[in-house]
């Protein structure tokens, strides 16, 4: 392996890579469902899914819960903050790319290259740690799928970052993003991620919220201004979260998010990252999120994980629910697949799967999972009953009125007239129990088929 440490080693010595091996394979480290090169829709399978993985949960992820120590084995970590560790680390990264056929990855600008004491520090450290990484890109065929800046870890943003009561917070905010959008930019992210893990409050007894949403406006046209300056062409992306930590987030889900965009100017500049867990968490499903976003052609890119019902908290768990991956892969072909977006596993192991090779279970457990939706939403898609009762559904809206209404040419009054001709039909069924057993049906054939 070439690089900066000028130390060539195999992390993953015990792990050769993982190729598809068909579905009868027992092989627990090859893929039984995501073969790479073959065609869905006419597109390799690989460009479909785009999927990548995030540097936090992979490498950073100790494992830790409220109650206990970190249990992840890590020998190529030395547990240091240093940067010939975090060299180390990056290659160890990379190395777990290539071997589990994943092709992008994510990172937060933290989770790369220690923290200096100053921010002149804290960018040379990222610069050095980039520079390798670029390095490494090119080496391994790897693509940056999105960076992003943590703007919530350092206790100087407790209060908030953009939206924290202190100026300084925010104008450190400004310095983070802006080197971090830079590399993003000189690493060719295909995006730029904004999450505002506390852009919220805590308790509104202290917060004054529109001044705190007015601020978070200003900053996100900041970034959108400096993107453009420095001439970042990729997608320049929010994700929504209800809460965890903070009580309320102002970016709370899908529609509150298009909502504060709308209000701010902000339409069209930004566009979603939308993550299952979060959607969870706000009490919707996944498919509404995706669904709303699609709707407002914002759908930018997608977070890969799935929550653990009953626990009211942020378990990022791999996707492997069939159903799941089925709905997200209907969502994506729908709306004529990824731009600039993918799948990116926002996932971290059960603290109890602590063994490096968790690692590459955990992720063909979710790039299988993802594959076999895909296979399903393409047969959904290719067998038509389920678009074409929603289509016909909304036949009586095709009529000369339907499209009149629709154009903004009919008044009030003229659709009251209009009520008087109708002869109270009896409405059509919803059939939803039929719908959901198409689903199982296609489901069925589909896991038949392979
Ligand atoms: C937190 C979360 C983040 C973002 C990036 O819940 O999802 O990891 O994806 O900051
Ligand atoms: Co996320």
């Amino acid at each position: 392996m070439s690089g900066g440490t000028g130390i060539s080693k195999e992390h993953f010595a015990a792990v050769s890579r993982l190729v598809y091996e068909g579905p009868d394979s027992h092989n627990a480290l090859s893929f039984r469902h995501y073969d790479a090169e073959h065609c869905v829709e006419g597109k390799p399978m690989r460009d479909h899914l785009r999927f990548a993985a995030c540097y936090w949960h992979t490498m950073r992820n100790g494992l830790a819960d409220p109650f206990g120590a970190p249990t992840a084995e890590t020998p190529w970590d030395d547990g240091s903050e240093r940067v010939d560790n975090a060299l180390r680390r990056l290659e160890a990264f990379f190395e777990f790319l290539s071997k589990c056929q994943i092709g992008r990855w994510c990172f937060h600008d933290r989770d790369l290259a220690p923290a200096g004491a100053t921010i002149k520090e804290s960018e040379r450290n990222l610069d050095e740690v980039v520079r390798h990484a670029a390095q490494l890109q090119k080496s391994h065929g790897v693509e940056l799928l999105w960076g992003t800046a943590n703007l919530f870890s350092h206790p100087r943003y407790m209060h908030g970052a953009a939206t924290g009561p202190s100026i300084d917070s925010f104008l450190h905010a400004c310095a983070q993003v802006r080197k971090a959008l830079e590399v993003t930019r000189e690493l060719g992210g295909s995006g730029y991620v904004l999450w505002g893990g506390r852009e919220g409050y805590t308790t509104l007894l202290n917060t004054d919220m529109a001044r705190e949403r007015e601020q978070l406006a200003r900053f996100l046209h900041m970034v959108a201004d400096h993107a453009r300056t420095i001439g970042f062409t990729g997608a320049l992306m929010i994700e929504p979260k209800p809460h965890e930590p903070t009580t309320h987030q102002y970016d709370s889900d899908a529609e509150a998010t298009l909502n504060f965009l709308r209000e701010f100017g902000l339409l069209g500049v930004y566009s979603l990252n939308i993550e299952t867990n979060h959607a969870t968490l706000a009490g919707h499903s996944m498919e509404q999120e995706l669904a709303i976003a699609s709707a407002a052609n914002a759908l930018g890119s997608i977070d890969a994980n799935m929550g653990t019902p009953g626990l009211g908290w942020d378990t990022d768990r791999f996707p492997t629910d069939i159903y799941l991956t089925t709905q997200v892969m209907l969502a994506v072909l729908d709306r004529g697949g990824f731009s600039n977006g993918g799948l990116n596993f926002d996932a971290k192991r059960r603290r109890e799967s602590y063994q490096a090779a968790d690692l590459f279970h955990a992720h063909a457990a979710g790039m299988d999972a993802f594959a076999l939706g895909l296979r399903i939403a393409a047969r959904i898609r290719a067998d038509g009953r389920i678009d074409s009762f929603r289509r016909t559904r909304y036949d009586s809206w095709s009529t000369a009125l339907g499209k009149k209404i629709l154009e903004g040419a009919t008044t009030l009054a003229q659709c009251a007239l209009e009520a008087q001709k109708c002869h109270d039909k009896p409405p059509s069924s919803g059939r939803q129990e039929m719908l959901e057993a198409i689903i199982n049906d296609l489901i069925a054939k589909e896991l038949r088929a392979r």
